[in-house]
């Protein structure tokens, strides 16, 4: 576009008179926003321009302090409903009535990285939902995993600060990866069950949309005549739960940091709901010692065979943000906002989240917070509290006191019967002591059965992601602690993380057995599953209307990958858009490849080195592929090897092995497309990872 034409361009949208003028704070409209106020066109700016300097000094307060832990976050707005009434359990209003969707706002957090860190490191999850609830907010504020690092909220800084980046570099962003934290984990057992979980696949989820949340610590549910029972909360994903490769996870940081926020969003968007189911598992104040573990520990699940999980509602998201940060950011979970129904139990965790979360808000928001229009309850708030910071709020009136007569006594207290709120009628009796439970003591079992309850090939990232963690330790004094602790959970594990890390090992154990072919994650379906199909000019289109719908029959979403973002034309002429070019995506971002014929399109490809990185990537990182007619040369160019692909000679039958589907003319293309889906739907063959490896 020349500047004459640019130009007149801007003009007209100046000119508009459909929309709203720009004004200042104050509602002055503003007359040139482009140029500040000088002294002659060449001189210097007048300290008179207040358009300038209010917006200027606006500016330079946008930002209010980031979260000291889960900075990084992600937001949607959705709705709760319960199945069936919980008043056996409960008198939260929420949990009664199955016709009453109660709004919710969550935000998926990572905890370690700062605001602008990358969303697939290795890490936690936060799972943290507000419900806006007839009886006033309830928030659960949770993470992807369900037991927590420490039983003792006194220890939270000292975990925070041997994670975070360390302090005298500020090195390393967003990773546990490197002294201080292991120098803590190494001293401190109990952290022993959770770091079992955070370096298993457990810390790289695929997505928000395929993560469970867990409510960790132990709280009460009450019912209307005060019967208490111990609860633990869950939320479960309808998708299933899955993770990255973690290679692909690193990758991923690189090629798009918001992987998890963008993937949340577009599904939103797309209409594909994020939908997880809500569950309970309680126990009664009767069994509380039943158990070979104390009920009260943070570090402690509760195994589901014994204390059965109830899944009592649904939760959807339906509707992204408007403001990132008047709702994302500004959003404020208290581990504190509790309804009547819902209270504590002695959970030394528990018990100091409890303060820990106002404390917060009220640094980072000031102690008007529950008054910007995200934390606002929707039932009435009505009090004595006054004045602060952003008071939005005006209340008319004298009296702002409790008893008062001249406002005849209101706002008054609310009996039980009228919603009040009255803690649960708990008998304590005891010492004032700083002192652990001897019940908290068993720091191995449960991450020793966690090891056991691992499939072969999660075993073997789980062995490598050791070695890259303690890898990146330097001081070998801390790399031989963690082995030793390791030994306390399994010495085979022990022995094969010290092989890599270099620290000495007495024996090392046989190699790992083969996982079995084609093994499947749990919960498989092609639903939002991304799937790349490869092509370029001269490709064959009826294969790729074909393949695309039954893609999209199956809920999956498949985008056209080529060279450059330049729509391209099948061998018909027939002009297509692409959707994602080799440098702006990746194999990477996709669960699954397909690449239809068509051999101009074929040839173009399999002389561009980012095509066959595509095809090797997605088959190391376990991904299904599909190929018909000469889409199948690609593959034989690729460096997948020792798997059977359609050679001529079985030019009529589609071949599938190890989820790579391939036809070279199928006389049945839904055939084809049936065992394609059908692979997309596993969306991993994790055995392929334990037999060979291609270049990538
Ligand atoms: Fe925490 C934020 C989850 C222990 C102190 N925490 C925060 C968030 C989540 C969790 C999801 C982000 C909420 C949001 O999206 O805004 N935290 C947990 C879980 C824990 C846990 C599941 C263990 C069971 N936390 C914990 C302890 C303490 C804190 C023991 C302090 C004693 N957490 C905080 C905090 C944060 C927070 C400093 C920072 C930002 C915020 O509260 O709003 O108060």
């Amino acid at each position: 576009m020349d500047e004459h034409s640019k130009d007149q361009d801007l003009e007209k949208v100046r000119n508009r008179t459909d929309g709203d003028y720009l004004t200042t704070n104050q509602g002055v409209r503003i007359n040139d926003n482009q140029n500040s106020l000088k002294v002659g066109s060449r001189g210097p700016t007048l300290l008179e321009d207040f358009h300038f300097r209010e917006k200027i000094t606006h500016f330079d307060h946008e930002r209010i302090p980031e979260r000291v832990v889960h900075a990084r976050g992600s937001g949607a707005h959705g709705y709760f409903q319960v199945y069936e009434p919980m008043a056996e359990y409960t008198m939260a209003k929420f949990l009664q009535n199955p016709d009453i969707k109660t709004p919710v706002f969550v935000r998926f957090s990572t905890v370690v990285g700062s605001r602008g860190s990358a969303d697939t490191v290795r890490d936690a999850r936060g799972f943290a939902t507000k419900f806006y609830t007839e009886d006033g907010n309830y928030d659960l504020v949770g993470n992807n995993i369900p037991v927590f690092f420490i039983q003792d909220a006194v220890k939270f800084p000292d975990l925070i600060h041997a994670i975070k980046p360390e302090p005298d570099n500020e090195m390393p962003q967003a990773a546990s990866a490197h002294d201080t934290f292991w120098d803590f984990v190494s001293l401190t057992p109990e952290t022993t069950h959770m770091v079992m979980w955070l370096m298993s696949d457990r810390g790289i989820p695929r997505s928000f949309r395929m993560m469970e949340g867990f409510g960790v610590n132990t709280y009460r549910l009450v019912n209307e005549q005060g019967k208490s029972r111990f609860v633990k909360f869950h939320w479960k994903p309808i998708l299933g739960v899955h993770s990255l490769d973690w290679d692909e996870a690193q990758k991923l940081a690189g090629k798009d940091p918001d992987y998890h926020r963008r993937d949340l969003w577009e599904a939103i968007e797309r209409g594909d709901f994020p939908e997880y189911e809500f569950a309970v598992q309680m126990v009664e104040e009767a069994d509380e010692f039943k158990y070979g573990f104390d009920i009260l520990d943070p570090t402690k699940t509760w195994p589901e065979d014994a204390i059965p999980l109830m899944r009592i509602g649904k939760m959807t998201l339906n509707r992204n943000p408007d403001n990132f940060f008047a709702e994302t950011e500004q959003v404020a979970f208290c581990v504190q906002h509790v309804v009547p129904g819902i209270d504590f139990s002695n959970d030394p965790l528990l018990q100091g989240r409890t303060f820990s979360y106002l404390d917060t808000q009220l640094i980072r928001l000031g102690p008007n917070f529950a008054q910007l229009p995200i934390n606002q309850p929707l039932a009435k708030v009505s009090n004595n509290q006054r004045d602060g910071y952003m008071r939005y709020t005006i209340e008319p009136g004298k009296g702002a006191y409790d008893p008062n007569s001249v406002r005849n006594g209101f706002p008054k207290e609310a009996p039980a019967d009228e919603g009040g709120y009255v803690s649960y009628y708990e008998k304590i009796d005891g010492r004032k002591i700083r002192e652990r439970s001897p019940s908290f003591s068993d720091h191995f079992s449960q991450p020793s059965q966690f090891w056991a309850g691992l499939r072969p090939w999660e075993k073997e990232h789980f062995v490598k992601t050791l070695h890259f963690e303690l890898g990146k330790v330097e001081r070998m004094e801390i790399r031989q602690r963690v082995v030793e602790l390791l030994k306390n959970v399994n010495e085979d594990l022990a022995a094969r993380v010290a092989v890599g890390i270099g620290v000495p090992a007495e024996a090392l154990p046989e190699p790992v057995p083969v996982a079995p072919a084609g093994t499947v994650e749990a919960d498989s379906a092609a639903k939002t599953r991304m799937v790349a199909i490869l092509a370029a000019d001269g490709f064959d289109p009826t294969v790729v209307i074909e393949v695309r719908s039954a893609l999209e029959s199956a809920g999956a979403h498949p985008q056209i990958v080529s060279k450059f973002l330049s729509p391209i034309h099948a061998a018909n002429g027939e002009e297509i858009t692409v959707d994602k070019s080799f440098l702006t995506s990746g194999s990477i971002m996709f669960d699954a490849v397909f690449v239809p014929g068509g051999k101009q399109s074929i040839d173009a490809l399999s002389s561009d080195g980012d095509a066959l990185h595509f095809v090797n990537e997605a088959y190391r990182h376990c991904k299904p592929i599909g190929a018909v007619g000469e889409g199948v040369d690609l593959l034989i160019e690729s460096d997948i090897k020792g798997i059977s692909i359609a050679g001529p000679e079985a030019a009529e039958e589609v071949v599938s092995d190890e989820g790579v589907v391939t036809a070279r003319k199928p006389s049945d293309i839904h055939q084809f497309d049936d065992q394609f889906v059908d692979a997309v739907s596993h969306h991993r063959y994790w055995g392929r990872e334990m037999k060979q490896h291609v270049p990538a």
